[in-house]
């Protein structure tokens, strides 16, 4: 409860690996108010800008409400008896791997765990893979070779009380930002010292003590460099190498490598090492720079054989961290969502393993190898070797590799199930069957974050008719196949409790994951279950590893490997001059169809772009604001360029994000080469090769408007904003009428008009009013569009007819994008405080306008703010 009198109910974010609890309170309008909750260990109360807009994202307005068969309105019955009886078809008539699911990390562990069931127990094939492929891949098999089982040896508190941090390929600031934010408040406390390896300057780097740009792909160059100096420094812990295998050969490997390969200063480089070698309590942190490569799993290895040599590792304030993307990336893990792995952490190519499972679930007999990864997945649907295929919780043909050709393959497939919680994907537009999912807000059941910590999501909205939930769907069609005892499921609870019990199987075997202290939790137990680290067994509770040893090899001992630098797999050359790395933006959660539906989250960055080195800018004649094209060898992209010192020369970095419901000529994964890690199959995501151009239009114009906006342009990207839509538009073909064209985009055809034009200029200015309000305006330009865009999205619905200035009168000055989401503070209020009150700190900045003074989010950002503008001082 809180002031309000509404009871308030406790849940988990749906959206990063950190797990922030939260208190959820209905408006009693479908919306809810959100805050953090201050018992959750995750967050202690804290929220970043994405948790804080949940209220936002939960509208019905794009839902999808019932089953669909080739786009018309079907009964569950008939939908499920479909999808039952195509895939035991197919099954029949070509064999068990001729089927494939393609989950995902946002499922929860009950819905996963019935998926993993169905595909490996009953229909017995491991073609179930998941979007953790493209995420978690290289961590789990970086952790299995050195490990022998997946485990995350530390916890959050370790951030707390280390000395030093290092964030390797991490952009911790905007993916992670509540553990960011707990890592400067240690900061603040005991002044612990921050490390960045990065090839970007990111938000991240904003309080290191030192960043290291280093060639894009050469980190195990660095971390081996990294294990000559302790070496040689004196830094082993000899005592701990006695639970440790293979130190000589690593060691030997890694004096026959090239620091020269990261492109690094030598000083820089001595400093690192100075630093981390200083430290016994070091936290490495790592994340997508280091996964989503070729070498990805060698990387993993690289950092662990630093940690384990030292042995700095399962001990307060030290050891290895890899930050899970998504909120259940850990609980998929746990379940053995991927096509290499069983169930409980258990080992599909172990047959006393195999046997036992396929006991507790009274199956088939298990499958013996390793199912088809995504990658390799989405090339067997291609080809028809795969002929059913089902897609839940992702949305592939945005997200993966040579995503064009995803799409195609989806497309073709002879049959194609997505499940989703609308039909506004681009994943969904290709499907066969589209099943409606209940959504976040509606659903029940656990999670677990990147320490380990298993929470509770629960239900706070009534479901709307028509959607079911994601374990209830996999289930029914269990039994619809003919597994009607094994997917005889009630409830999550029951569903979790079998899971459990199943993990005391994984416990005898002497394996890590057991939490079979909780397979009999009574249904209001689970519902009251608090956030809970495993394992939890009769002799285990939450806690570390391997502080002393312990490991999962047969020998009980970690293994160090022999690595050596490989370069990422596209090369540059006189085509494809550019290295294309890509990444995430602080406000947008992956295909963005539920963030963008946030008009506040929209607001901070509303257009897909790429940011290039002045020195490119230059060599490519593209100022600021132009579009630019980019080509590979599979695909094209145009995006909006920003020009910055923060790339290096020859580097480009782009956002993940949009979709072709947002910006159609924006999906970067258009570019990217299906390339994977040998060992964990895991995609090459950030060092694509591409050609650049400046996108010479024939026009650019950017639009505002109540209705949604149906642009007709080679460019566009359009957001939503508090009062309706926003878009930019450019486009190589001239347009005779522009009145006919914008009231079709607009859907206007009668308002009134307002029109400036100079057709010899090529200017074009419209505004369209219903009542006297506001409408819609347009403005066209030879070149890029300087209007003030948040003051223009502010005039809609209002009665001004001055607006075809695209200018505020001098007394209402236009604040600008959103850099504060919480509290609605744009770039430009914040730039004329910092002129006119003369603030020189974020929290000067705080207090005069509240910026950053909630989530902390957009503190690194201000701090920029603050930092150019010195540094033009210093200038002046
Ligand atoms: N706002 C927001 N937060 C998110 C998400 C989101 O969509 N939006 N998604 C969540 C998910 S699923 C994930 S997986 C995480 C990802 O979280 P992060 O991994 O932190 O995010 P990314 O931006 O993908 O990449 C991190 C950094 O890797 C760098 N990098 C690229 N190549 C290299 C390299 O060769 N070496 C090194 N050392 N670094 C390199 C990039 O420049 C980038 O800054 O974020 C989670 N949090
Ligand atoms: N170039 C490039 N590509 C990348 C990355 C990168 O850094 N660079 N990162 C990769 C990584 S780490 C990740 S994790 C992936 C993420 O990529 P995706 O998983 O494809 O992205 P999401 O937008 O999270 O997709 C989730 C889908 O599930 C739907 N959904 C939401 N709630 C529910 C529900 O309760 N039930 C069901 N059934 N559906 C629901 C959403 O509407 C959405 O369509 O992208 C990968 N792709
Ligand atoms: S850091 Fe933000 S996105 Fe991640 S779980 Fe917490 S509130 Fe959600
Ligand atoms: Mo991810």
């Amino acid at each position: 409860m809180d002031g309000s009198g509404l009871p308030e109910t406790r849940s988990t974010c749906p959206y990063c690996g950190v797990g922030c609890g939260v208190l959820l309170r209905p408006d009693g309008q479908g919306g809810l108010a959100v805050r953090g909750d201050p018992d959750h260990p995750a967050n202690w109360g804290k929220l970043c800008s994405k948790g804080a807009a949940l209220g936002e994202t939960v509208g019905l307005g794009e839902r999808l409400l019932a089953p669909q068969i080739a786009g018309q309105q079907v009964t569950w019955d008939h939908a499920l008896g479909q999808v039952a009886a195509r895939f035991s078809k197919t099954i029949a008539q070509h064999g068990p791997d001729s089927v494939a699911f393609y989950v995902s990390g946002q499922l929860l562990t009950e819905d996963y765990y019935v998926a993993n069931k169905l595909m490996k127990g009953f229909i017995g094939s491991a073609n179930i893979d998941t979007n953790s492929r493209l995420c978690m891949a290289s961590s789990v098999a970086g952790h299995k070779r050195a490990f022998g089982t997946d485990t995350v040896p530390g916890t959050y508190e370790d951030l707390d009380e280390a000395d030093l941090v290092v964030l390797v390929g991490s952009n911790l600031a905007w993916c992670h930002p509540v553990l960011y934010q707990r890592l400067l408040e240690a900061r603040r406390q005991r002044g612990t010292r921050i490390i960045v390896i990065d090839p970007r300057r990111t938000a991240s780097c904003d309080q290191a003590d030192l960043h290291l740009a280093l060639e894009p792909g050469s980190d195990v160059a660095l971390f081996n460099h990294l294990l000559t100096r302790i070496y040689e420094g004196g830094a082993l812990d000899k005592s701990y190498l006695r639970h440790v295998s293979g130190f000589d050969d690593a060691l030997h490997a890694a004096y026959a490598d090239d620091i020269a390969v990261t492109g690094l200063e030598p000083a820089a480089v001595a400093q690192f090492c100075a630093e981390w070698i200083r430290s016994e309590r070091v936290v490495t942190v790592y994340s997508q720079g280091v996964n989503q490569s070729t070498s990805g799993s060698d990387k993993v290895n690289a950092i662990l054989n630093c940690h384990l040599a030292t042995g700095r590792i399962g001990k307060p304030g030290l050891g290895p961290l890899s930050v899970t993307g998504q909120p259940n990336a850990m609980g998929g893990r746990e379940v053995g969502g991927l096509a290499n792995m069983l169930a409980c952490h258990l080992d599909l190519e172990n047959a006393d393993h195999r046997a036992a499972v396929r006991g507790f679930w009274g199956s088939g007999p298990l499958p013996m190898a390793p199912g088809r990864k995504a990658v390799d997945m989405f090339r067997a649907a291609e080809e028809g070797r795969i002929k059913a295929l089902w897609i839940i919780h992702t949305n592939p043909a945005v997200s993966m590799p040579d995503a064009d050709r995803v799409a195609r393959a989806i497309a073709n497939c002879d049959f194609t199930v997505v499940s989703d919680i609308t039909a506004s994907t681009d994943t969904a537009r290709l499907a066969d069957v589209l099943l409606p999912a209940t959504a976040w807000a509606e659903k029940s059941g656990t999670v677990t974050n990147s320490d380990r910590t298993i929470s509770r999501q629960r239900p706070v909205l009534p479901a709307p008719e028509g959607p079911r939930d994601d374990w209830a769907i996999l289930a029914d069609v269990g039994r619809r196949m003919g597994w009607a005892a094994a997917f005889d499921y009630t409830s999550p609870a029951e569903i979790f409790r079998e899971h459990a019990a199943l993990s005391a199987i994984a416990g005898r075997f002497g394996r890590d994951f057991d939490i079979s202290g909780l397979s009999d939790l009574d249904d209001n137990a689970y519902d009251a279950l608090p956030p809970t680290r495993w394992p939890v067994s009769q002799t285990k509770r939450g806690g570390r590893f391997f502080g002393d040893g312990g490991f999962f090899h047969r020998d009980g001992k970690a293994r160090m490997l022999p690595l050596r630098w490989r370069e990422p797999a596209a090369r540059t050359d006189r085509r494809y001059p550019f290295r294309l790395n890509t990444g995430r933006i602080r406000d947008q959660w992956h295909t963005m169809t539920r963030t963008a539906l946030s008009p506040r989250l929209s607001a901070h960055l509303a257009e897909p772009f790429v940011d290039l080195h002045p020195e490119d800018a230059a060599r490519l004649d593209v100022a600021a604001a132009d579009l630019v094209t980019l080509t590979s060898a599979h695909g094209s992209a145009i995006l909006r360029a920003r020009i910055t010192d923060a790339q290096t020369p020859g580097q480009l970095f782009a956002p993940m994000h949009w979709t072709a419901e947002y910006a159609p000529k924006g999906r970067v994964d258009a570019l990217v080469a299906g390339a994977t890690d040998p060992v964990s199959g895991q995609p090459e995501s950030k060092a694509a090769v591409v050609a650049a151009a400046r996108f010479d239009a024939a026009w650019y114009a950017f639009a505002v408007s109540a209705n949604q906006l149906a642009p007709r342009a080679s460019y566009w990207a359009r957001a939503r904003t508090a009062t309706g839509w926003r878009a930019e538009l450019a486009c190589t073909a001239p347009v005779a009428n522009w009145e006919a064209e914008a009231r079709e985009m607009f859907d206007l055809p009668d308002a009134s008009l307002q029109m400036v034009e100079d057709a010899a200029r090529g200017t074009a200015r419209l505004a369209f009013h219903d009542g006297g309000r506001l409408r819609a305006a347009l403005f066209v330009a030879p070149e890029p569009i300087a209007v003030m865009r948040a003051y223009l999205t502010g005039q809609i619905g209002e009665p001004g007819r001055e607006v075809l200035t695209g200018r505020t009168a001098a007394d209402r000055p236009d604040p600008g994008p959103v850099i504060c989401a919480c509290l609605n503070v744009g770039l430009n209020t914040i730039l004329t405080a910092i002129e006119s009150q003369g603030l020189i700190s974020v929290d000067q900045i705080g207090a005069a306008l509240g910026a950053g003074t909630n989530c902390g989010s957009c503190r690194p950002e201000i701090a920029t703010l603050l930092a150019a503008r010195s540094m033009r001082e210093a200038a002046e």
